[in-house]
């Protein structure tokens, strides 16, 4: 069915089948999800509904799909920019509705190092995961992260580097979070090409993303919510 097909249907009143928008999503198909969307909202449907019936899967199928190297980098950031933008467009009605997020992060890339492409993957997945994202940008100094934790009430905190030279400004910010007594209320994941779960735990952070794709499920079980 061609997306015109599917809003004339709207317009009729029929019953909107969320699995276009979720499609949309999955092929990052912009324009279809910001019309899907826009015709979701007018025909009634909850936005929690929109977002955890079409938006969360639609990204979940794209997680999957990088883990088994079906797609790509560039796939993934497509498909992240559709879906943010029908995010953007559900964020006022969901605070209307009062949903919470199913947690707060605050993510960055570490002091010194300059890559985001993987940080920004992360941040997209965790987004697209229902996650409140933070995202400190790049060349993020230790009292930044602690400041950012404060603000928001955080309860993850996710590091990125993929400099040798920089990866031990992690532990800095593990650190700086515990002279600012706020170790224990955070979990910190650490993750980027050059890092490991032995250097992780060397480190003192609670865990390891080894790609954006695991960093979801990691994030959920890091918080007991998976
Ligand atoms: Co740079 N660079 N770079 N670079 N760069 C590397 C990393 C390098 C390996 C290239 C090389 O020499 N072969 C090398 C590092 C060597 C080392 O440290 N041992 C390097 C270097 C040396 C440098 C400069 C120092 C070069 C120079 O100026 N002399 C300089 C650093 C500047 C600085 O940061 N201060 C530099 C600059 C740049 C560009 C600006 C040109 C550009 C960055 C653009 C940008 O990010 N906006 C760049 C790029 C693109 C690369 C390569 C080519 C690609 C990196 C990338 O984006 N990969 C890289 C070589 C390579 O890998 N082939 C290289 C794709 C990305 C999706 O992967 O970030 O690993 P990655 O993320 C993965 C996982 O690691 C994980 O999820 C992602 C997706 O699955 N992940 C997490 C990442 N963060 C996570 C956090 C989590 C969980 C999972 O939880 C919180």
């Amino acid at each position: 069915m061609q997306m015109g097909d599917l809003v004339t249907d709207f317009a009729k009143g029929a019953a909107m089948d969320l699995s276009a928008l979720k499609e949309a999503v999955i092929n990052g198909d912009l324009k279809g999800c910001t019309v899907l969307t826009e015709v979701a909202i007018k025909a009634g449907y909850p936005p929690q509904k929109i977002l955890n019936e079409a938006l969360v899967p639609g990204m979940e199928v794209v997680g999957e799909k990088f883990r088994c190297n079906e797609v790509y980098v560039p796939e993934v950031l497509v498909s992240a920019r559709a879906m943010k933008k029908s995010l953007a467009m559900l964020k006022p009605l969901l605070t209307q509705a009062g949903v919470k997020p199913v947690g707060v992060a605050v993510a960055g890339t570490v002091k010194g190092d300059l890559h985001d492409i993987g940080k920004n993957l992360v941040c997209m997945m965790w987004e697209g995961a229902g996650f409140e994202v933070v995202d400190l940008g790049t060349d993020v100094p230790p009292e930044k992260f602690v400041q950012a934790v404060k603000e928001s009430g955080a309860q993850i905190v996710g590091i990125s580097t993929l400099l040798t030279t920089t990866m031990l400004n992690m532990r800095d910010v593990i650190q700086a979070l515990d002279r600012a007594q706020l170790r224990d209320k955070v979990k910190v994941m650490v993750g980027g090409a050059p890092v490991t779960q032995t250097f992780a735990s060397e480190i003192g952070a609670d865990g390891y993303g080894e790609s954006a794709a695991t960093a979801v499920d990691k994030a959920k079980a890091l918080l007991g919510l998976a």
